[in-house]
Parts: C-alpha cells; structure tokens; sequence
C-alpha cells in the first residue's frame, strides 16, 4: 500500500514537473561582443526588452555583452548547436560556415551602406537568409557596421604598395586572408579581444575596422593612421539558433522577429550618430586619417579573391551578380 501510492505521488510530480517545464518562460541567454553604449550593445538589450513586453514574458532573454561569453566564431557555434540562443553576429565569420552569408565578404562588392541593405532585402538578402538557416543560424534582422578601412601605426595608406610587407590583423575567415595577401600584406587572423594588445607590442602592424570599433576598441590609441579603403561593408545579423526558432509557435515567431527589426531600426540610427562621433573622437585625439583618391588598384587587385570563390562555390555565381546588378 505505502508502496503504491509513493510510486503514484511519484507519477504525480513528474507530470507535474514536466508540464511546469512546457508551461515555463523560456529564458534564452545572448552573446555580443561589444562593450556598454556602442549602438549594438543598446540595440540588443532593446531587443530583450521588446521580447519580453511582445512575447507576454513567455521568452525572456539574458544578453551577455562585451564577449564574456567566448570569441565570435565560438559563439556562432554556440548559437548552431543551441548551447546559446541567440547572438548579434557579424556575418565576416559566419561566412565559413555558411557559404552563401560569405559572399558580402567578398571586398567592395557593395557600393555603399544603402546598397547593402538593398541587397539584403531583395532575393539575395533572402538567399543569403535561407544559406544560413540551413546552417542552423535565422537572421530575424540585420544591423549596420559600416564600412571597414585599413589602420596601422606607421603610415596613412594611399595604394597597395603601403600594405606591403605589412602584418594585418583580420577576422577568421580565409577571404580576408587572401585580401590581404593579395595587396602584398602578411594576414593574421585574430579574435577581436586581442587585437589591442597585438597592435601594442607589434605582433600587427595595423588592423582593418569601421569608425565605432577602432575607437570603442582604443586600437586609436595604438595605431593612429586611418586611411579610408571602405574595402569591407559587412551586415551584422539579430541571429537565433533554428531549432529553437522553429519550435515556437507563429505568433510567437513574429512576436521576436519584430523585437529583432525594431532592435534593428533603433541600431542603425545610433550607428549613424556614433560613426560621426567615434571619428571626431579619434581625430581630436590626434588620429591621422586619409581618404583614397584612387581605390581602383585595390579593387583590381581582389580579382583572384573572387575567382577563389566562385572556384570553391561555383553555384553562388549568381548570386553574386545579381548582388552587383542590384542598383
Ligand atoms: C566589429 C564587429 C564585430 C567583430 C569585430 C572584429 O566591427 O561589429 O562583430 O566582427 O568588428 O573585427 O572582429
């Protein structure tokens, strides 16, 4: 008798527990690399709020900023494999794993910021989206970073003969390697957290960023030369792991990935602010920067850059130009 019924409270509190479990918030945890007030950083933790206030609490979401989590290829692991839930990730290294996101690594094949965004939201942008969530990374919305542009500590760079002989730090992704190698340059690919310190003791001569990181960063500090390639215009992406995502419900679907777009409409208001900030910043610190007269010797020079990729992933051909054809 006192055998039965413990096994059947027993059975009780399993059911019990388990539908606690189905009925519980799910509290997802988030990865951003960067540190208190850049625009991402805002922008994410707006993003929680709204998922919170649109999902009626059932999904709560822990951000986890300035990188505490792990470097960026780690955490875009992490996202895939559901060990995290969600990251604002620039889509440089994910292009490794996905090879479609890859293409807007490809140097200079936007023309500008808006550009980008217009590719992103045509067939392309949904190309690139699908390319991606077949890894197991959903883009629910993209954020601005600007364009990036070469810096170093020993001289402002006008042609491809000044990367020359130089050590450049770049993100983990073999199509910047080969940029960069291709100018003349020794490229050394580098988690983000310990480029300052790289820079500092000469382990690289220079680096490659937009205005907000190599001020947020202080690589300012180290490397005080900018010179304006824009060679790189990378989106980021608000990006959930595919499982989690597929398993809510439609309403619930739309409820984070209008968080992600409204996340991302506050972001790229402030990008654009601190873009002018970080450059007057850095330029009364005594940055010297300098735009290119001539970028076409740095665009001719990437020519085997695309023919690597389009040799490796002879499929996305039109994919990229239908990018290049996008006005
Ligand atoms: C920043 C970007 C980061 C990271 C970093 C880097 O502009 O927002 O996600 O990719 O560059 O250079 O590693």
């Amino acid at each position: 008798m006192y055998k039965k019924l413990s096994t059947s409270f027993f059975g009780a509190v399993v059911a019990l527990s388990a539908w606690s479990v189905t009925a519980a918030a799910a509290e997802w945890r988030g990865w951003n690399i960067h540190v208190d007030g850049y625009p991402n950083t805002i922008a994410m933790d707006k993003f929680a709020e709204l998922v919170a206030e649109k999902t009626g609490g059932e999904i709560t979401l822990q951000m986890f900023h300035g990188g505490t989590l792990g470097s960026q290829p780690d955490a875009i692991e992490q996202v895939r494999l559901g060990g995290l839930e969600i990251g604002n990730f620039n889509l440089g290294p994910i292009g490794p794993v996905a090879p479609e996101a890859n293409v807007v690594s490809l140097p200079f094949i936007f023309k500008d910021v808006p550009h980008m965004f217009r590719v992103l939201e045509g067939d392309a942008g949904k190309m690139i989206a699908d390319g991606m969530t077949a890894k197991g990374l959903v883009p629910l919305a993209w954020y601005d970073a600007g364009a990036r542009s070469f810096y170093n500590g020993t001289k402002p760079i006008n042609a491809p003969a000044d990367v020359a002989g130089m050590k450049v730090r770049v993100m983990n992704n073999d199509l910047y390697s080969g940029m960069i190698a291709e100018l003349g340059g020794n490229p050394s690919p580098m988690a983000f957290a310990e480029v300052y310190q790289a820079l500092k003791t000469g382990v690289v001569d220079g680096a490659e960023n937009n205005w907000p990181s190599y001020e947020s960063t202080g690589h300012f500090e180290v490397a005080g030369y900018y010179s304006l390639s824009q060679h790189l215009i990378i989106p980021e992406c608000v990006c959930v792991n595919a499982d989690v995502f597929n398993a809510l419900s439609d309403d619930m679907k739309a409820a984070v990935t209008e968080a992600a777009i409204e996340s991302a409409t506050l972001q790229r208001q402030l990008w654009t602010e601190r873009e002018a900030a970080s450059q007057e910043k850095v330029t009364a610190a005594g940055v010297v920067s300098n735009e290119i007269a001539d970028k076409a010797p740095f665009q001719a020079a990437m020519a085997p850059v695309y023919e690597n990729y389009l040799a490796a992933n002879a499929d996305l051909r039109p994919l990229v130009e239908l990018i290049q054809a996008t006005e």
